[in-house]
């Protein structure tokens, strides 16, 4: 904590946001950065951006591109993360059995196997966003019980639920020392 890491990052916590493609990462970044809504591109690669987060909690924050044929590039990204955030589009019910398959993937690898998980049901001001205990029942999260992870609804686009976000990652980050390893 608070010293130079493996990215060459002084940083008090590092927070990785993966998820699929288009659920919304990049446009969350920018709206916790407090940036005017800019429309944004596919990610190829990542974008990273330090944020003091409430609390005088110090974040760097990691946006990876969720494309299909960037996702074998998201175990680069593991090593030194503190918190796990996972993205999901609620309005695209077709694809959240990709994104749970993605997000089972993704937790099995040995950097996280005691990382806290925060998993972002972005878009919930849409008309027809699928309600957060739907997508707590079709997430199948029960297998990690025990575990240390979290379940928010959100929209990057009028900043509803980020606060709270913000507050489960400070509690996240915080009880991180004893989650149980996966
Ligand atoms: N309705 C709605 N649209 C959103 C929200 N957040 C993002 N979007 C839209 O979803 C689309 C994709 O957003 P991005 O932030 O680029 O998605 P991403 O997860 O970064 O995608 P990749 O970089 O390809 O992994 C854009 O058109 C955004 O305006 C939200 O909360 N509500
Ligand atoms: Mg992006």
């Amino acid at each position: 904590m608070g010293s130079v890491n493996s990215r060459g990052h002084k940083a008090e916590a590092q927070v990785v946001m993966m998820g699929l493609d288009s659920a919304g990462k990049t446009t969350l970044l920018y709206k916790l950065k407090g940036h005017q809504l800019v429309e944004t591109l596919p990610t190829v690669g990542f974008n990273v951006e330090p944020l003091e987060a409430p609390g005088h909690v110090s974040l760097t924050l990691w946006d990876v591109g969720g494309q299909s044929q960037l996702r074998a590039s998201w175990k680069d990204h593991l090593e030194g993360t503190d918190v796990l955030v996972y993205v999901l589009d609620s309005t695209d019910s077709t694809r959240l059995p990709e994104a749970v398959a993605e997000l089972t993937e993704v937790l099995d690898d040995p950097h996280l196997a005691s990382v806290p998980l925060l998993v972002l049901a972005n878009k919930q001001e849409a008309p027809h966003a699928l309600p957060l205990p739907e997508i707590r029942a079709r997430l199948g999260l029960h297998r990690f019980q025990g575990l240390c992870w979290e379940l928010r609804g959100c929209s990057a686009l009028t900043g509803d639920g980020l606060p709270e976000a913000l507050g489960s990652l400070r509690r996240l980050l915080k009880s991180r020392s004893h989650c149980v390893s996966r």
